[in-house]
């Protein structure tokens, strides 16, 4: 008997997901560059499913039923990489290698073509929702060529998560397409959570209430608009007391935030795309200041608002409702940002991602799912060509109720002197594509002046420029 599909790289994710094929009926074979792995994975639970262990590529290889579908989990980067070449050595022309780890999608598009021309299909795939979801439902998001789709596609969704039925995984588009995907994912995660701890900081900050008491605060929100895995698990991490030193667990920790990449790399792209997402690159960039104790021991001296300026007594209900809104209005513009990139990169290489699907494969399995998704997937349904969420009437009027808010919690921030980088960057970003008329007209004129730059008119066609250093008459340039 030969195996449908094959995991190598046996750590955490890569045990959980082939428990999870096995679990739904399917022959697995295992493999591992340290046998020792595959023997534990054997050892705890083979009872659990039909599983091919194997000692070498080769034979792990040899061991697949063709179409061959061998997965790989292992080390994002080099690692990744040599494998590939250890697999592909063994492949015929039709098998699929799936890179299931966090690759940069650039790197995807790279291995893509280079096996394409061996004949062989590489679907670089993203996976979502840690060790809990690659063992119970993961969110998956492949890329590669639709035909390895039709093959590769079923197995994929009968162990994703499901939400009212429907597998939370869909064929993303070819190439890089569903790394980029899950790279995109990761971003928004960033800002939800950046978003979560300035709504958590201001509160503490401003009110003065414990962890415990903030903790019922988002337990509340999650049974509103907010609901979601994030301020779920928000409740619990502040409602947890260290067993040590009998203190608020969020109290014991230091308060520098670590970050593996993708973030970075989400704002990398966006860069190269000229898509705004700020609210994604704030949230990067507050952890790299979080991560610079240094400079933050040198900067306590430095001078802060009057210690009066906090809010009064009896504003304590209303401010916890104005940082809900504000931060269910942030999470708009942050998702409508992040949605944007993706369109782009879509457009930029030839993609066709459906972005309604995107919302609808991340309403389980994944770190950020949420009720909120359900929205996002009604409002491309609505119009597939929505030029930005924030115009969806549902979610302009969610903005437009959330508003006032919003604005005032930037304020109360701002006097008190608790950063809310997200919060203030999405008002920012919000007003600043209402806005009639923009600065960038004055920037333009100045980049006219010093360079020569030149600058459209709003009143005729064609590109122009003053002669600043001598009479300033302007010539069409
Ligand atoms: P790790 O990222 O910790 O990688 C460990 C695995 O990589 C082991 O199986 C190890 O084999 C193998 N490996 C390395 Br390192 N170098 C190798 C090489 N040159 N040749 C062959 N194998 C090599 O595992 P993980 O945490 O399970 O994550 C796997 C992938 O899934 C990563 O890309 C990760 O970014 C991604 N991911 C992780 C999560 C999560 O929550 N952890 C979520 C979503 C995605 P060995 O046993 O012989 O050392």
């Amino acid at each position: 008997e030969k195996a449908d599909i094959g995991v190598t790289g046996l750590a955490t994710m890569g045990r959980n997901l082939a428990r999870n094929f096995a679990h739904h009926g399917y022959v697995v074979a295992v493999h591992n560059r340290t046998e020792e792995r595959t023997r534990q994975l054997m050892d705890d639970h083979a009872g659990e499913g039909a599983f091919l262990p194997s000692g070498s590529v080769e034979e792990f290889v040899a061991s697949l039923n063709r179409p061959r579908k061998a997965i790989i989990m292992v080390k994002a980067g080099a690692p990744t990489d040599a494998v590939i070449e250890e697999l592909a050595a063994y492949m015929e022309p039709g098998d699929m290698i799936i890179d299931g780890g966090n690759a940069n999608y650039e790197d995807t598009r790279r291995r893509e073509a280079a096996l394409k021309e061996r004949g062989l299909h590489f679907v670089g795939t993203g996976i979502s929702g840690g060790e809990e979801g690659a063992l119970n439902g993961p969110s998956i998001m492949p890329g590669g060529a639709a035909e390895a789709y039709k093959t590769l596609g079923p197995l994929l969704e009968d162990i994703a998560a499901k939400v009212d039925g429907t597998p939370c995984c869909v064929h993303v588009g070819p190439d890089g397409a569903g790394h980029f995907v899950k790279m995109v994912h990761n971003g928004i995660e960033y800002s939800d959570m950046q978003l979560i701890a300035e709504s958590y900081d201001l509160l503490r900050q401003a009110l003065g209430l414990s962890p415990a008491e903030l903790a019922e605060i988002f337990r509340e929100w999650n049974r509103g608009e907010l609901e979601s895995y994030l301020i779920e698990i928000t409740a619990e991490v502040l409602g947890h007391v260290d067993a040590a030193t009998g203190r608020p667990f969020v109290d014991v920790v230091v308060d520098q935030a670590e970050q593996k990449g993708t973030g970075r790399w989400t704002v990398q792209s966006a860069l190269d795309l000229g898509v705004p997402v700020t609210g994604i690159a704030e949230a990067v960039f507050s952890r790299a200041l979080s991560g610079h104790p240094d400079q933050r021991a040198a900067a306590r001296g430095l001078a802060g608002p009057d210690a009066t300026a906090k809010p009064e007594a009896g504003v304590h209900a209303d401010l916890v409702e104005d940082v809900r809104r504000a931060l269910y209005a942030s999470k708009i513009v942050a998702y409508a940002q992040g949605f944007d990139q993706m369109a782009e990169a879509s457009k930029e290489y030839g993609w066709d991602i459906d972005l309604g699907a995107m919302a609808t494969i991340w309403r389980g399995g994944c770190i950020i799912r949420a009720r909120f998704l359900d929205r996002i997937r009604a409002a491309y349904d609505a119009d597939r060509k929505l030029p930005t969420l924030l115009v969806d009437p549902t979610f302009a009027s969610a903005l437009s109720e959330a508003q006032d808010a919003w604005r005032r919690v930037v304020a109360t921030a701002a006097t008190i002197g608790v950063p809310t980088p997200g919060f203030s960057s999405a008002l920012a970003y919000y007003d600043g594509l209402r806005r009639d008329r923009l600065p960038a007209a004055l920037v333009q004129g100045l980049r006219d002046f010093f360079g020569a730059h030149t600058y459209r008119r709003v009143d005729r066609e064609g590109s122009f420029h003053t002669d600043w250093s001598a009479d300033r008459t302007e010539h069409s340039a």
